[in-house]
């Protein structure tokens, strides 16, 4: 106890030069988007923002507590824990299909199997974070239909605007359910803070809301729009808004599989931004500089995001949405790639929030390690490393703020 907290007086110390205005500043005036949001959603973005800047990464995977390659459902596991020791301290969850009233999502995960997954993963201590896979609202079909324009048929006065604000309310009343019974933190019930990521990878023309299939100015009149429904006409106030540009679209002519543009990245990145007063996290998918095995880039993507985001007059949470390497092809992937590039990304600055490596969905598409695999010794040095929190090393819990 006596170490724990010289190390909080440490970071306190750091703190004091780094983020003045933050660390002075009472939960009730952190700059989030939602000045309504609750107390414990306030206290996540300020504990993430002191975190980061004294250089603490939180890991991440999506669909952690659902299935792992060998197993679906079962009570308690995580490919994760089984091989580090330790859940994940992010949890990623996708609701794609909520909108069509589908009793399981895209990837066939139950609805309130998630909710019950998202309440342990919140009484553990950890960080939910929720991108949607949105089918497409003119045609029905799924998020990847980029042959129907739909952008502007949603926004106010389109053609399917009503439907789309009726998808949007089905969010609403999920991110409405997402309570908690009580936590050390707060022993009465409350809401569960969510990092919601929509429209992800919205610079590249994969998904019907991106790149060419949309204008930028109808791609942030949407996004505003979605924040302004949520938070003040539905009052949902529990979550933070993270925008996730893709690194594979940040190619200057925006061919794919071209390098990352790094002399042009803050242009590429700000495409189609919506603004600080909309968002609270400056995300990145980075596959790109995985794929190709530019390490300098890599490193590089990571130092830059973090820049921009202390940059702001109001400071942003910078993080690593999406990254991993599919099926773990480099048995010292961890350390030899994704360790030491965030600890290499030194700005001075602080680092990443948290890298939340991608679903582990079979042999052929998984992105954590499962029993067994050949890279699981080093995902247990990658897991030990200093700076790299799991679940079990979270230093405090993140939704009090003051520390106690
Ligand atoms: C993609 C793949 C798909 C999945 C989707 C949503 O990257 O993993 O198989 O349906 O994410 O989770």
């Amino acid at each position: 106890m006596g170490l724990l907290l010289a190390a909080l007086a440490g970071l306190f110390a750091f703190m004091a030069c780094s983020l003045p205005r933050l660390t002075v500043r009472p939960v009730e005036s952190a700059p989030v988007v939602d000045p309504d949001a609750t107390v414990e959603t306030k206290a996540l973005f300020l504990n993430l923002a002191v975190l980061s800047s004294s250089n603490n990464t939180l890991f991440g995977h999506e669909d952690d507590l659902a299935y792992g390659v060998h197993w679906r459902d079962v009570s308690g596991r995580s490919d994760v824990l089984e091989t580090a020791g330790s859940y994940p301290a992010v949890y990623g969850w996708d609701v794609g299909g909520l909108e069509l009233g589908d009793e399981a999502n895209l990837d066939g995960v139950n609805f309130d199997s998630m909710r019950g997954w998202i309440r342990e993963g919140y009484a553990q201590g950890g960080v939910i974070t929720i991108s949607w896979h949105m089918y497409n609202p003119v045609s029905g079909e799924n998020s990847w239909d980029r042959e129907t324009r739909a952008v502007a048929n949603i926004l106010p006065g389109g053609s399917h605007h009503g439907l789309y604000v009726a998808w949007l309310n089905s969010f609403a009343d999920f991110a409405a359910s997402l309570t908690s019974p009580g936590t050390p933190w707060n022993p009465d019930e409350h809401l569960i803070p969510v990092e919601f990521r929509p429209f992800h990878e919205h610079n590249g023309s994969v998904f019907w809301w991106g790149g060419r299939n949309r204008t930028d100015s109808d791609f942030v009149q949407l996004w505003r729009f979605t924040v302004e429904h949520l938070r003040d006409t539905r009052g949902v106030h529990n979550l933070l808004y993270a925008f996730s540009p893709d690194a594979r679209f940040m190619v200057g002519d925006g061919t794919f599989g071209a390098f990352v543009d790094l002399a042009d990245f803050e242009a590429e990145y700000f495409e189609a931004y919506p603004g600080p007063a909309y968002v609270d996290v400056f995300g990145l998918d980075n596959y790109a500089d995985v794929e190709t095995r530019r390490r300098e880039d890599y490193e590089q993507t990571i130092s830059m995001v973090v820049s921009l985001a202390r940059d702001q007059e109001d400071i942003k949470l910078p993080a690593l949405t999406e990254t991993g390497q599919e099926r773990l092809t480099d048995d010292d992937w961890w350390t030899t790639f994704l360790g030491r590039l965030i600890r290499g990304a030194r700005t001075g600055r602080g680092q990443v929030a948290w890298a939340l490596v991608w679903r582990n969905g079979s042999e052929e598409h998984h992105y954590a390690p499962y029993v067994r695999h050949p890279s699981v010794p080093d995902f247990r040095q990658f897991r030990n490393q200093r700076y790299i929190l799991f679940e079990d090393e979270l230093p405090y819990h993140l939704y009090e703020w003051p520390l106690p």
